[in-house]
């Protein structure tokens, strides 16, 4: 039996959470979401950031002018309670908020704006040994949509037509993964996770106005290098420090943090995990895994016993 689904503030059975065909969101990909993972923690199920992934989600609405009929509060708890009335120790968390029904026609003013929450199981994101071998990857041939055509800052269901065209050219080519270059040809981004570079000690990632999405692990790796001693610099990379990097990883919700061994049939490093990525991914599950949390980044769930689907 799959979990119950929040559906705009109530619970719903999962086959019973449908839209119309004629939903604004359909037609223009007018969507906003978020992904989440919840971790079976040594100390409990914990959902990680869950704060931080639903302001963004809040403020992905806004840049597209949705209006969420719930508090950042409301929505952390409807987060909260269908993880929990699900009953799994572990899982992935979708909210999106959508244009629903309405007029039909490119403005969305008038249509509904609706929001769900849905949980499932997703493992490791780009494959099972990923986080200890690596991924290979491609240089896109698609760039990352520039910062005045749409908004990177908004996590929108849009922009993943573009990182749907470079994830199938990734896939046709027998690579896992994707990264995109900003339309003057920096590095940006993988089609769902940041982009990290070290290079003699010191740990380099795209800054947000090359049109990457502000991730959340992006962040957390950015904290937890810095409190390591690294030296963490957002700044504007050439295509070719990939290359000559020493290490290269993505972070993501999905991806967590993932070793790249080669890049365009470039071997990074000396092709497996290096050193500076080991440790990260160390920092990283010992919060997650182990339910260590100095920075107030888990939020305790009570998943003990699922309560009966609404079927
Ligand atoms: N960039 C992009 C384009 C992106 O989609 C993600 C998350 C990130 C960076 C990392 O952000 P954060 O999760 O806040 O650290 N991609 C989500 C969706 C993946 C999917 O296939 O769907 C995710 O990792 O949940």
């Amino acid at each position: 039996m799959q979990p119950d689904i929040w559906f705009n503030g109530e619970f719903v059975p999962h086959d019973e959470a449908n839209i119309h065909v004629l939903s604004h969101v359909i037609h223009y990909g007018s969507s906003v979401f978020e992904g989440i993972r919840c971790y079976e923690t040594d100390q409990g199920s914990a959902i990680f950031r869950l704060d931080e992934h639903m302001d963004r989600l809040i403020n992905s609405a806004k840049i597209h002018r949705m209006e969420v009929p719930y508090s950042l509060d409301e929505l952390n708890g409807a987060v909260v309670e269908t993880v929990e009335r699900s009953g799994m120790e572990e899982c992935y968390i979708r909210p999106v908020t959508f244009r629903g029904e309405g007029p039909m026609g490119v403005n969305p003013l008038e249509n509904k704006v609706e929001t769900f929450i849905a949980v499932w199981e997703w493992g490791t994101y780009l494959g099972e040994e990923a986080l200890e071998e690596g991924v290979d990857v491609e240089v896109a041939n698609w760039n990352r949509t520039a910062p005045n055509t749409l908004p990177a800052m908004a996590k929108a269901g849009g922009n993943y037509l573009n990182a749907s065209l470079v994830k199938m050219n990734a896939v046709k080519n027998g690579k896992t993964e994707g990264i995109m270059l900003s339309t003057d040809g920096y590095l940006a981004e993988g089609s769902g996770e940041n982009l990290f570079i070290v290079r003699n000690g010191t740990i380099y990632t795209a800054p947000v106005g090359l049109s990457i999405l502000p991730g959340i692990t992006r962040d957390a790796v950015i904290t937890l290098a810095e409190e390591k001693g690294y030296d963490v610099e957002e700044k504007v990379i050439p295509r070719e420090a990939l290359y000559i990097a020493d290490e290269l990883f993505f972070t993501g919700t999905a991806a967590e943090i993932t070793p790249i061994r080669t890049v365009d049939n470039y071997t990074i490093g000396n092709g497996s995990r290096g050193p500076v990525t080991k440790e990260l991914q160390d920092a990283f599950f010992d919060i997650v895994k182990g339910g260590n949390d100095p920075h107030d980044w888990l939020t305790f769930v009570d998943v003990g016993e699922p309560a009966e689907a609404t079927a």
